[in-house]
């Protein structure tokens, strides 16, 4: 090989390097891995109704949504990794018998932003509203297990459309009809039925967020709620923290608010006042884990939270935050510009 041909080697080596880390860093934007890259959050996971509150779930249930924007008129899938509840990943009580149902919904009463209960994160709320368009009980099989599972087509003009947002809605319900273990899973919203590739501008959601921390000291969750007009404080609320560290919120503004965090099988909640600035953007809501020995280390831990704000609507956490990751920049004192003499 002469130099110019490894020069114009090496050039396309970088070109292609350079192309997939555009690529890949598109799939982390996109938001529609669910939990996100940003959220360093491995796994949601839901119960069985027969299981213990003390495990970290308050209602067996979680409502996911997606948004598609209007003019994107292809079919879509949402796929489901893990969807069983045995082998890999999932929590174990006794022995496997648990069985969870994953339910996609579409039509008029699926928009969060028309419909309250449609949220899902009240107890007692009816969080099924809209039109079924596809579900699956999945229990312990095995060809399940480590793998994905694709519902849909799904076109995108059978969703609720939200014409703030110029997107249709859709949402994932998954609920722990039998049973006491822990099922954990992840959500993608593909273009194709076999592969992860994004909707462009689409996103993903949810106002209860049941999630499993990971199980090491350095890892820091975080989670997005947006913080749209109006807002002037938010209550956060937490469930079966187990005391593990600390929950820190952090934005452009604040550098890191501790809130109240919640011991075994309780919730716990506390306030925090919104700045103006912070409107139209993401709060940055961190999970620092209880530092110490190794077999001091919380195990396993599932938590859930909410976000409400004073009158008593949820936000949305955004699996790719609203603004992009806010970042805490402290306040540059600007000198009084002298008056002309
Ligand atoms: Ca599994
Ligand atoms: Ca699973
Ligand atoms: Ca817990």
């Amino acid at each position: 090989m002469t130099n110019f041909e490894g020069l114009m080697k090496f050039k396309k080596y970088i070109y292609l390097s350079i192309l997939l880390l555009c690529s890949q860093g598109w799939a982390s934007l996109s938001g529609q891995s669910v939990p996100s890259v940003d959220e360093n959050i491995p796994f949601l996971v839901t119960f069985g109704k027969q299981g213990e509150y003390s495990w970290g779930d308050d209602d067996f249930y979680q409502v996911w949504f997606f948004s598609i924007p209007r003019d994107f008129k292809q079919p879509f899938y949402i796929r489901v990794f893990d969807p069983d509840c045995g082998g890999e990943y999932d929590e174990i009580q006794g022995e496997f018998n648990t069985r969870t149902q994953f339910s996609v919904y579409g039509g008029k009463g699926v928009d969060p932003d028309q419909n309250e209960d449609s949220k899902g994160w009240q107890t007692g709320s009816n969080f099924k509203e809209g039109t079924l368009l596809q579900s699956m009980i999945f229990g312990g099989e095995a060809r399940y297990d480590n793998k994905y599972y694709t519902f849909g087509p799904f076109n995108p003009s059978s969703g609720d459309l939200n014409t703030k947002w110029n997107v249709y809605m859709f949402k994932i319900v998954s609920e722990g009809i039998s049973g006491d273990d822990g099922n954990l899973f992840r959500y993608f919203m593909s273009r194709d039925r076999d592969s992860n590739i994004p909707v462009e501008g689409g996103n993903a959601f949810t106002y209860e967020y049941t999630f499993r921390m990971w199980n090491d000291f350095k890892s820091v969750a975080h989670i997005y709620p947006y913080v749209d007009t109006g807002v002037i404080w938010v209550q956060q609320r937490n469930f079966d923290w187990d005391n593990d560290g600390k929950i820190l919120i952090v934005s452009k503004y604040k550098r890191g608010l501790e809130a109240d965090i919640s011991g075994e099988k309780e919730w716990n909640d506390s306030r925090v006042g919104i700045d103006d600035e912070e409107i139209g953007g993401s709060l940055d809501f961190q999970f620092h884990k209880r530092q110490g020995r190794p077999e001091d280390l919380v195990k396993n831990n599932n938590v859930v939270i909410t976000i409400e704000n004073q009158y008593g609507e949820a936000l949305p956490f955004y699996s790719s935050p609203i603004g992009g990751v806010p970042k805490y920049v402290p306040k540059i004192s600007v000198s009084p510009v002298p008056k002309p003499k």
